[in-house]
């Protein structure tokens, strides 16, 4: 590599993105998708989702930065206000909501397709967890949580490549995904890491409003890729 080209190099920094979602339109950096019976919008000043009781073994629903992955070759950080406030979630039904995170490599941005880890806030008939849940082709493989109460928090997930740790924080509590570089950058190293903000519900029919289950004030900080 000669003089000039590290000059380049040398000048690249990290960049931060934000959206505040306040002007109720969906922005063009975003990719809005749903299966089955989960819906999202920009309503309100935020992003809602809403579920219609029809949902199934997995239904969900996201925006996806479409323009740009981050680089996982480098440290990255995402946050976001969520709040999650349902009273019917019984039986088996999950509902997460937080950051999907996949490697375009791998095709899967939707979580029924490849391996997906979802990092944010879950709850269940035993009420609310911060961690990670990972999917591959819509099942769930592995998950690690730990208990929290609030319905509303900030997810704070940052990447540190130097250990491969992904630290997802919510509430003052933070659960920690190991090899994350391994399991989603390695084998495609120069692919971008695809980010989502989503909604996933598992096991059966469950139906909330848009004020249920929300995100709002999005920050990205890291090196973008293209996509
Ligand atoms: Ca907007
Ligand atoms: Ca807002």
């Amino acid at each position: 590599m000669g003089t000039a080209a590290m000059f380049v190099l040398g000048g690249l920094a990290s960049t931060t993105f934000t959206d505040n979602f306040n002007n109720n339109v969906i922005g063009p950096v975003w990719d809005n998708g749903s299966i089955g019976g989960v819906n999202v919008s920009e309503t309100n000043g935020r992003v809602q989702f809403t579920a219609n009781g029809s949902t199934g073994a997995l239904s969900a629903a996201g925006l996806a930065i479409e323009p740009w992955g981050a680089n996982v070759n480098r440290d990255f950080q995402v946050e976001i206000n969520s709040v999650i406030n349902l009273s019917n979630v019984n039986g088996g039904k999950r509902v997460f909501l937080g950051f999907g995170f996949a490697n375009e490599a791998d095709a899967a941005i939707w979580p029924n397709d490849g391996a997906v880890l979802c990092a944010g806030v879950v709850q269940d008939q035993f009420g609310m967890a911060v961690g990670w849940v990972l999917l591959n082709n819509g099942v769930v493989v592995d998950s690690d949580t730990f208990p929290v109460t609030s319905t509303s928090g900030k997810i704070t997930v940052e990447f540190d490549k130097s250990d491969d740790e992904l630290k997802i924080s919510r509430n003052g509590h933070t659960v920690t995904y190991t090899g994350f570089f391994t399991d989603f950058g390695q084998d495609n190293p120069t692919g971008p890491l695809v980010i989502t903000l989503g909604c996933v519900t598992l096991s059966g029919n469950i139906a909330f409003s848009g004020n249920k289950v929300r995100l709002d004030n999005f920050e990205f900080n890291g090196f973008k890729r293209q996509r």
